[in-house]
């Protein structure tokens, strides 16, 4: 069967634009405040074949749609959606790799500029007439120069990072589960390992129970005084708490955050601290990207009930093949 106005998806919460355009012209679409089933009747439950969204969709809700085939997640991070249930019960999870990768990667440098050289810091100077009052901004104590990277989650966005801070003339070194092929930067098995031998941690790696808190006091103490922390993964990967210890005590020099465990409750103790630079998860967010982005949510559908395959299922997913008689080739 193709994509066609027979097929329902839902779309729960806010989903950007262009993904809520592209998915209209093809599907019958059907929309819902957020992911509680409760709001929803039973035949309406019943309809839904799809689900595209950027929130949390958790086992009750998939549970909830007894139809359900596929969930496209906007977004190449879908920690927000219980895969591993969906995969066990025969659903289709799709997300968005590679379409974002150099935005992030691009703005992670940024983050990392900012928090080294104090530039939103030196803007705010000027802006406020502080350059005509009281001259110059001080010389910044951090600088790239003579730094050496390390990368927590060397995946596709890591990739695009370790490549450009190449390019910067900096050493990189990463931590992963394993080792990565086809790569020359030094692996480290362990992140505190990784933290010991770098003075600038980048962290792009995926939020879930198994990196939780991964960066810890621990790790932070590991990096030093001199040390700087980006993330642009997830904010679950970090315990705030201790990040915001260690940049108002000195057991590092500074951070750039673009993510945080409870979006966007930022914790007082990181809006308090001025070593830190922080945006609000901007990561992937220019036109061109989250256009991109939201073409793949589309287009997943579109193949998912067109030739009954997706273009990017994640892993938990892979074995997943559609219920339904498929079109002959
Ligand atoms: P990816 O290609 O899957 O890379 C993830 C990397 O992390 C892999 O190399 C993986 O290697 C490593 N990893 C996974 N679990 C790990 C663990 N428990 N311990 C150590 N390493 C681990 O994903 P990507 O496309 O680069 O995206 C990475 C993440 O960036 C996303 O999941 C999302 O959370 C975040 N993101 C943020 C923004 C933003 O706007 N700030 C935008 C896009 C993505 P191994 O499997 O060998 O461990
Ligand atoms: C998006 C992201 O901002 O892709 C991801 O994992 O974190 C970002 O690109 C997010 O998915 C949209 O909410």
């Amino acid at each position: 069967m193709a994509a066609s106005k027979d097929v329902t998806i839902l779309i729960p919460g806010r989903l950007y634009e262009h993904a809520v355009a592209r998915i209209s012209d093809a599907f019958d679409v059907l929309s819902v405040e957020r992911a509680d089933a409760s709001l929803l009747p039973e035949a309406e439950r019943a309809r839904v074949r799809g689900v595209a969204a950027m929130t949390r969709i958790d086992a009750a809700f998939i549970d909830a749609l007894p139809n359900l085939e596929i969930v496209a997640n906007f977004g190449v991070g879908y920690d927000a959606v219980d895969a591993a249930h969906a995969g066990a019960k025969g659903i289709m999870v799709t997300n968005t790799p590679d379409v974002l990768s150099e935005e992030v990667a691009d703005t992670a440098v940024g983050l990392l500029i900012n928090a080294v050289r104090e530039l939103p810091r030196a803007e705010a100077w000027l802006r406020e007439g502080r350059w005509k009052s009281a001259g110059d901004y001080p010389l910044t104590r951090g600088s790239l120069r003579g730094r050496s990277v390390g990368i927590f989650g060397l995946g596709r966005i890591g990739l695009a990072i370790a490549r450009r801070l190449e390019a910067f003339g900096l050493p990189i070194g990463y931590h992963n589960r394993r080792k990565a092929d086809g790569v020359d930067y030094t692996y480290y098995p362990t992140l505190v390992g990784l933290a010991r031998n770098v003075d600038t941690l980048v962290s792009v790696a995926p939020g879930g129970a198994a990196t939780e808190k991964a960066v810890n006091r621990e790790v932070l103490e590991a990096l030093g005084p001199e040390g700087v922390f980006v993330n642009i993964g997830r904010g679950s990967t970090v315990d705030e708490e201790a990040l915001a210890a260690a940049l108002a005590d000195g057991t590092i020099m500074a951070a750039g955050l673009d993510v945080f465990a409870d979006e966007p409750n930022v914790p007082e103790g990181l809006l308090k601290a001025e070593n830190a630079s922080l945006l609000p998860h901007v990561g992937s967010a220019s036109v061109h990207t989250r256009r991109g982005m939201a073409a793949l949510v589309a287009d997943n559908m579109v193949e998912w009930f067109g030739s009954g395959r997706a273009l990017t299922p994640v892993p938990e997913t892979q074995h997943v093949a559609p219920k339904r008689a498929l079109p002959s080739r």
